[in-house]
C-alpha cells in the first residue's frame, strides 16, 4: 500500500483523473491511498489568501509559506515513512530510476504550486524537489498526477501481469519494439511475417533489432546512457 498526500490549491482537478481506470482500481483494491488537502482551508487570514506580491517586486504572485506549512503539519509531514516533494520546473527530472525508487516509499506528500512561485522557505519542509520535463506549466497539479500515474505502475498488484512492467520500454534502457494486433492486414500494409511465425526466438531477435534501430533515429541520447 502506498499513500499520496496532495497538496493543491485546485482540489477539483484531481477527481476525475485519479477517480478512473487502473488508478481507480489500484484503490478499491487497496494498493493505493490517494488523499486530497486544499491549502486554502489552511489559509488563517478572512480572505482565505494563498498568494502575495513577490519583496522586491517583479511580475505575477507567489504562493505564501505559511498556509502551505499548516497543510503539511496537518498531514503530519515529519513522519518517519514520509517522503515530501515539490513538484517544480527547478526540479530534478523524473525517470524510470527516481518513479521506481518513488514506488517503494510508504507515503509521499506532493506540493502543487502555481503561480509565478513558491516562497523559498517552504524548502525547509522539503525532502525533494522534482520536475517531469524543461517546461513550465501553470501548476504543478498536472506534473504530480504525472507523478503518481507512473508510480502506481510500479507498485505490485496494479497491473495485471508484472510482466507488463518488466517487458516494456526503457526497461532495458531502449525504446519499445513496434506492436501489432488484428487484422493481418489493413489498407495492404502488413503484419511482419515474423510475428506470425509462431519461432519465439526469431520473434524474440526482430524485437530487440527493432528496439535498437527506433532508439538510433529517436533517442541516441538513451544509448550513451
Ligand atoms: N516541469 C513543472 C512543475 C511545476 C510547474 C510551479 C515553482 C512553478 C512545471 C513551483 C514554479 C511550481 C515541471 C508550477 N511547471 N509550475 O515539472
Amino acid at each position: 500500500m502506498i499513500h499520496f498526500e496532495i497538496l493543491t490549491i485546485f482540489p477539483d482537478m484531481f477527481k476525475n483523473v485519479l477517480g478512473e481506470s487502473i488508478i481507480k482500481r489500484a484503490q478499491e483494491k487497496r494498493l493505493v491511498k490517494i488523499d486530497v488537502h486544499n491549502i486554502r482551508d489552511y489559509s488563517k487570514d478572512k480572505h482565505k489568501t494563498v498568494d502575495d506580491y513577490p519583496y522586491g517586486g517583479g511580475p505575477g504572485m507567489i504562493m505564501k509559506v505559511e498556509p502551505i506549512y499548516e497543510c503539511l503539519k496537518a498531514v503530519k509531514y515529519k513522519r518517519k515513512d514520509t517522503w515530501v516533494v515539490l513538484l517544480s520546473p527547478r526540479g530534478k527530472r523524473l525517470d524510470v530510476r527516481s518513479v521506481k525508487g518513488l514506488s517503494r516509499k510508504k507515503r509521499l506528500i506532493l506540493i502543487c504550486g502555481h503561480y509565478e512561485g513558491i516562497d523559498e522557505r517552504v524548502k525547509e519542509f522539503i525532502d525533494e524537489e522534482i520536475s517531469i520535463g524543461d517546461f513550465i506549466l501553470t501548476g504543478g497539479e498536472l506534473p504530480a498526477m504525472v507523478l503518481i500515474d507512473s508510480v502506481v505502475r510500479f507498485v505490485p498488484g496494479v497491473l495485471g501481469s508484472e510482466d507488463s512492467v518488466k517487458n516494456e520500454s526503457f526497461s532495458d534502457g531502449l525504446l519499445e519494439y513496434p506492436q501489432y494486433t488484428r487484422p493481418r492486414e489493413f489498407r495492404k500494409m502488413r503484419v511482419p511475417d515474423v510475428l506470425l511465425s509462431g519461432n519465439h526466438k526469431e520473434i524474440e531477435s526482430w524485437r530487440k533489432k527493432q528496439s535498437i534501430r527506433e532508439t538510433l533515429k529517436k533517442r541516441k541520447d538513451l544509448f550513451t546512457k
